[in-house]
């Protein structure tokens, strides 16, 4: 198991420059896919000339190696502290609200015996940590699930629990315009008006989310103002991941990669 060291400066939103930048949808334990996408973008050869790596997260649970993706994005945080950021998803928010499954602390037993708990407890403190948003530019906000109906430049830097919670847990709907509760229990659905309006007001031109299981492993809701990226496979037997490369100069639709 990696061990990080502290300190680690807990920032809610990232604020990222326009570098080439790839980014990871939902994994939940699907190694496989992780290096899918490695290979696919050549991302390792890049992040030590400015690319970046940016992933969404939900890391662990459901899939079948929570243990193996936990290690290949630490191992990758630990040597391009800089160019890999790791975004905080709904299952890195154990804190915020319960959910299931939660299966990581099993994984974690079956390794370690009875050593399960010092490591869970650190990969608990690790999620605590972990941004919740990144800016990109005037680009994008890449966030795990969603926005919602006021969502500013001041939410991001120090989200309320239940605006983190919009953050973490929402979807897209193109039912109605505006903003409901959502059918998961946590978070809302949100309609094309708080998206066109939260654009506005943060200045950025796309959300990027994931947390949605999405066939062909992407989609656009809103005209183009949300793009969703999914890349775990296995777990949702899905025929195609995606992920998308961010390059100045590149339309949107360029930048999609299925795999
Ligand atoms: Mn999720």
């Amino acid at each position: 198991m990696v061990r990080f060291r502290e300190p680690f400066v807990v920032i809610a939103t990232v604020t990222l420059d326009l570098s080439p930048t790839v980014i990871v949808g939902d994994l939940h334990g699907d190694l496989s896919a992780l290096y899918e996408i490695i290979e696919g973008s050549g991302i390792l050869n890049k992040l030590d000339v400015g690319w970046r790596l940016v992933l969404l997260g939900d890391y662990g649970d459901r899939g079948p190696d929570s243990l193996g993706v936990y290690e290949a994005i630490l191992e990758l945080k630990l040597q391009y502290p800089n160019a890999v950021v790791l975004l905080k998803g709904n299952h890195e928010a154990l804190d915020l609200i319960r959910f299931q499954p939660h299966d990581l602390p099993d994984r974690i037993r079956e390794r370690y015996g009875s050593r399960w708990y010092e490591i869970y407890e650190s990969i608990l403190k690790l999620q605590s940590m972990l941004p919740a948003a990144a800016l990109y530019g005037d680009r994008a906000l890449p966030v795990h699930a969603g926005i919602f109906r006021g969502i500013c430049r001041e939410a991001l830097k120090c989200p309320k629990n239940e605006e983190l919670e919009m953050m973490l847990w929402s979807d897209p709907t193109e039912d109605f315009e505006g903003m409901a509760k959502s059918p998961r229990g946590a978070g809302v659905r949100f309609g094309a008006a708080v998206t066109h309006e939260a654009l506005r007001t943060l200045g950025v031109g796309m959300i990027i989310r994931s947390h949605s299981a999405v066939p062909g492993g992407y989609k656009f809701n809103h005209g183009g103002g949300v793009l969703t990226v999914f890349s775990s496979k296995n777990v949702y037997h899905l025929e195609h991941g995606a992920y998308f490369l961010f390059e100045d100069g590149r339309t949107v639709l360029d930048g999609i990669r299925q795999f």
